[in-house]
């Protein structure tokens, strides 16, 4: 052990800890896992990974010398689940070494606890001596804010100083990180300072937009009754000469997330309850943490069209790119997608739009990291998480044409200003993208179904497989290819084969304990029958068995012959027979 830090480690009151950790102590037997979005189970198994992320905070904080957030919530989850995540300095989330220790930490028996830290402090060398600060922020779960209580009893424990923000969106505990860590170049590290920034760049950019007519201006928002509700009320006075919202679902009587939210909205195909909605008229849904947004609407027919994040993502960068022609600058910029990309979008974006399109494996920290390597970076996961990127060289360049050209030219940088000014860098959120979009669609004069008419989204299905062990199922090529078990890519590739423009792929999930399947192709029919097939053949993966139980919706969005007619035709085989369901969720 190196001298310094085994003398760091009087700073560290070992008696203290293990005195508090006993008051938060860890349930028997519980093993958790730092996955995609942080820890999420139900709440009330959560205590000491709030304690113990509170220590891990101050750990990582000392060690990056800068302010670490966490953020207590879980998101598009059921309001009796709650979850914990750090958020590292520029905003992003934590960095992958720090997973571990995470998951290390969070499963440490009692007594095994100071070992695990200084294991910790060890391995990353963290100087204890070091000042740290962490920010808290939380959702509106009744059970949230006692868990945030929980982590600043970590943090405190090992001296860390803190401030706790209380109700906050995910994106905006974010943003304060970022900004805290940015010496207030990037905003002010408040509620107030959020507030404004966005609001004044959404104010001047849509004060130029010629059509103002009331279609541009109203907007339902759906809040998931969920945390989106309280700071979308505080902030709508603010841009209010731009935009007029009407919010439902507001958290007044509904639960979190029950029958509304852009998850439910997404993976039923359906408006949420609690919304009227006439034809036409422009609706968007935010996710319990207000971290994702999709917008859909109703055609004269009746007929529900969803607009996900795939068509919110070509939107923008077909804007964006459009402002770079019109101010004459040739940047590069590029699109990063996951698999569950809509073909017809990332086909939109490349032979239409001449975007190029990347794609990651699925969590937004995958897509982050990809869209910062261009000078403008649009990413979006086509649940409707994502934001864009601007490279320090673009803000500046673009900040100097605003000041330096005629014209035209000047007009189209200082909307991109603004449009800079209006996205959240720091993560993707749905306050700022409603915002963005809202502005775009202004500019532009368009509307909603013009908008969803840019392309038609490829009919899709997602399914999830309960299975005994989901790490059976190893992925390569950004999870579109199964690698094990053995025989499963083959049988996918049989099947795709036979239909046009079809895809499909397995990966097990980050956040769940369960194999997503996803297929499309041209048509509804071939869809559910793909989809199932494709189960059909993890089942045959896994081994001989007996027929599964398996639930399906109970509508076909586009009317054409039901999946559950399709899906019954397959008699469902499993080595992992009796505990194993196909959920149908989209
Ligand atoms: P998993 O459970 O790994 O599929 C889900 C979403 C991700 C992301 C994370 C974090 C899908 C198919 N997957 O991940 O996009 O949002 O949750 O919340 O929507
Ligand atoms: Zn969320």
């Amino acid at each position: 052990m190196p001298e310094t830090i085994f003398l760091n480690f009087v700073d560290m009151d070992l008696g203290a800890i293990t005195k508090y950790s006993a008051l938060h102590a860890k349930p028997n037997g519980l093993i958790l896992q730092y996955g995609t979005a942080g820890f999420r189970t139900k709440a009330e198994h959560l205590d000491h990974v709030m304690f113990r992320m509170g220590l891990l905070a101050v750990l990582r904080s000392k060690q990056t010398k800068s302010t670490i957030g966490v953020m207590v919530t879980a998101s598009h989850n059921p309001e009796e689940d709650n979850g914990v995540k750090l958020v590292d300095p520029l905003g992003e989330m934590l960095a992958p070494s720090w997973e571990e220790h995470a998951t290390c930490l969070a499963n440490a028996e009692e007594q095994d606890m100071q070992r695990v830290l200084i294991d910790i402090s060890e391995k990353e060398a963290v100087n204890l001596q070091q000042d740290a600060f962490v920010v808290i922020g939380r959702d509106t779960r009744p059970s949230s804010e006692k868990l945030s209580q929980s982590v600043i009893d970590g943090v405190t424990v090992l001296g860390g100083q803190f401030h706790d923000y209380g109700l906050l969106t995910t994106p905006q505990l974010h943003y304060m990180v970022y900004c805290r860590n940015t010496g207030g170049r990037y905003g002010k590290a408040t509620i107030e300072g959020y507030y404004q920034k966005l609001s004044k760049a959404f104010v001047e950019l849509t004060k130029q937009a010629s059509c103002s007519g009331d279609e541009y201006r109203s907007l339902k928002v759906d809040c998931a009754n969920g945390i989106g509700a309280l700071k979308l009320r505080e902030m709508e006075h603010y841009f209010s000469q731009g935009l007029s919202v009407q919010l439902f679902n507001d958290g007044s009587k509904g639960k979190l997330n029950h029958l509304c939210g852009a998850d439910f909205v997404k993976s039923h195909q359906k408006p949420p309850q609690g919304m009227e909605i006439k034809s036409n008229e422009r609706c968007c849904s935010f996710d319990g943490d207000a971290d994702r947004i999709v917008y859909y609407y109703h055609d004269a027919d009746g007929h529900f069209h969803l607009i996900d994040g795939d068509k919110i993502a070509t939107l923008i960068s077909s804007f964006l790119k459009e402002l770079l022609v019109e101010i004459g600058e040739s940047l590069n910029i590029g699109v990063v997608q996951t698999a569950y990309a809509n073909g017809s979008s990332t086909r939109y974006l490349e032979e239409v739009m001449k975007v190029p399109v990347y794609c990651t494996k699925t969590g937004v920290k995958h897509l982050h990291h990809k869209a910062q390597e261009f000078d403008i970076g649009v990413y979006f996961e086509a649940n409707g998480h994502g934001t864009a990127l601007f490279s320090t060289a673009v803000e500046m360049k673009i900040k100097q044409s605003a000041e330096q050209l005629e014209d035209k030219k000047r007009k189209a940088a200082k909307m991109l200003e603004n449009i800079i000014d209006l996205f959240n860098q720091a993560a993707g959120d749905a306050i700022s993208d409603m915002l963005v979009i809202e502005a775009i669609l202004a500019l532009k004069g368009l509307t909603v179904q013009q908008w969803d008419a840019l392309y038609t989204d490829l009919p899709n299905r997602q399914l999830k497989v309960q299975v005994a062990d989901r790490r059976v199922i190893s992925t390569t090529n950004a999870e579109r290819q199964a690698v094990t078990p053995p025989g499963l890519q083959e049988a996918i590739n049989d099947l795709v084969k036979k239909y046009k423009l079809s895809r499909a792929f397995v990966r097990p999930s980050g956040t769940e304990d369960v194999v997503r399947v996803y297929a499309e192709a041209d048509s509804q029919f071939k869809i559910g029958y793909k989809a199932a097939e494709t189960t059909h053949n993890i089942n045959n993966a896994f081994g001989p068995g007996t027929a599964d139980e398996h639930t399906v919706p109970k509508q076909c969005c586009d009317g054409s012959r039901s999946f559950a007619k399709e899906t019954r035709a397959f008699r469902m085989r499993s080595a992992v027979a009796s505990h194993r369901k196909l959920i149908m969720i989209n």
